[in-house]
C-alpha cells in the first residue's frame, strides 16, 4: 500500500497551536511532510511559537490572528495562500473554557466561549472552503471534546460550543462532501495541557476522578493525538467523513471504576 499517510506538498493551518494541542497536532502533520501554518491571537506566542516550531526542526510560519474576526480570519487566509499557499488541511484547534456554575456565568462569559468554540471553527472552515473546492478537495478537523457528549457541573457553554462542534462536523461533512472534502472531529479525553493545568493540581478531586473514569486510568498527552490527526489530514482517511474520532483512553465506552 503506497503510503496513504504521507502529507508531502500539503499546506496545513492549525489554529491556536503555539502551545498544547495544536502545537502538537501541527508538529505530527509536519513530520508526516506538511507544510505548517498556525495562529496565535497574542504576537508574543505567535514568535514563541515559531522559535518552539524551530527548535523541532519544523519550518512554521506564523500568523496573529484572533479567529473570532471573520476580517482577521479572511486576511490571515488570504496571506497564507499568496506566502504559502492554498490550504489542504485545516485543524480548528483555538478554543477556550471557563468553568463557571451556569447560573453564576453571565451572558457576556456565555457568548465567548460559543464564539471561539463554536463560532470560529465556523468563521475559518467558510474561509478555507472555497478555495479547497477550486482545488479539488480537502481535509477539516474539529477539535471537538468528551463535552461533545457529555456534560458536568460549570462547562455549559463549553459542551453547548463542544456539541455544536460536533453537529458542524457532521454538517460541513454533508453539504461538501461531493466537493472530495472531508470534514471530521477529533475529540480528545482529559488531556495534560495548559487548559487542564487546574484540574491537575495535586490534590485536585478531579486527578483521581478521571483516573477513576478512564480504562487507561491516566491523563492523555498531546502525542496521543499525533497519530489520529495523521490519519485524519491523510488520504488513508479520504472515505471517512462527518465523524468524530474520540481519542479519549476509553473514557466514553467505561461507567468508571467501583470507589
Ligand atoms: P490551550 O492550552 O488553552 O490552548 C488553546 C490555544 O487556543 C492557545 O494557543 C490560545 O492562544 C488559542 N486561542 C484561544 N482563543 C483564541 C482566539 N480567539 N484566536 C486565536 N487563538 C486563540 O488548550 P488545549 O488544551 O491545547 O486545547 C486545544 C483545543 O483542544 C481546544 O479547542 C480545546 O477545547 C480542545 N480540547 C482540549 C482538551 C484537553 O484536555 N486539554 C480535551 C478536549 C478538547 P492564547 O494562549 O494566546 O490564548
Ligand atoms: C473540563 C475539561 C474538559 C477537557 C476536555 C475533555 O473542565 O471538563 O477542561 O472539558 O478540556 O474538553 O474532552
Amino acid at each position: 500500500m503506497e503510503n496513504k499517510f504521507c502529507l508531502e506538498g500539503k499546506v496545513a493551518l492549525v489554529t491556536g497551536a503555539s502551545y498544547g494541542i495544536g502545537f502538537a497536532i501541527a508538529s505530527a502533520l509536519a513530520k508526516a511532510g506538511a507544510r505548517i501554518t498556525f495562529n496565535d491571537i497574542n504576537p508574543e506566542l505567535v514568535e514563541k511559537g515559531v522559535s518552539a516550531y524551530k527548535e523541532a526542526g519544523i519550518e512554521a510560519k506564523g500568523y496573529v490572528c484572533d479567529v473570532t474576526s471573520e476580517e482577521q480570519v479572511n486576511g490571515m487566509v488570504a496571506a497564507i495562500e499568496q506566502e504559502v499557499g492554498v490550504i489542504d488541511i485545516l485543524v480548528n484547534n483555538a478554543g477556550i473554557i471557563k468553568r463557571i456554575p451556569m447560573i453564576e456565568m453571565t451572558a457576556a462569559e456565555f457568548r465567548q466561549v460559543i464564539d471561539v468554540d463554536l463560532n470560529a471553527p465556523f468563521i475559518v472552515a467558510k474561509a478555507v472552503i472555497p478555495s479547497m473546492i477550486k482545488k479539488g478537495g480537502g481535509k477539516i478537523i474539529n477539535i471537538c471534546s468528551m463535552m461533545s457528549e457529555l456534560g458536568r457541573e460549570t462547562v455549559s457553554a463549553y459542551a453547548a460550543a463542544k456539541g455544536g462542534l460536533k453537529m458542524l462536523t457532521r454538517n460541513i461533512a454533508s453539504e461538501y462532501g461531493e466537493y472530495n472534502i472531508q470534514c471530521n472531529g477529533i475529540g480528545p479525553g482529559y488531556i495534560a495541557t495548559p487548559q487542564t493545568a487546574p484540574l491537575r493540581e495535586p490534590g485536585h478531586p478531579f486527578n483521581s476522578f478521571i483516573i477513576a473514569k478512564t480504562p487507561a486510568a491516566r491523563w492523555g498527552t498531546t502525542e496521543d493525538l499525533e497519530g489520529p490527526a495523521v490519519f485524519l489530514a491523510s488520504a488513508a482517511s479520504d472515505f471517512v467523513n462527518g465523524h468524530v474520532l474520540y481519542v479519549d483512553g476509553g473514557i466514553l465506552a467505561y461507567i468508571g471504576k467501583q470507589p
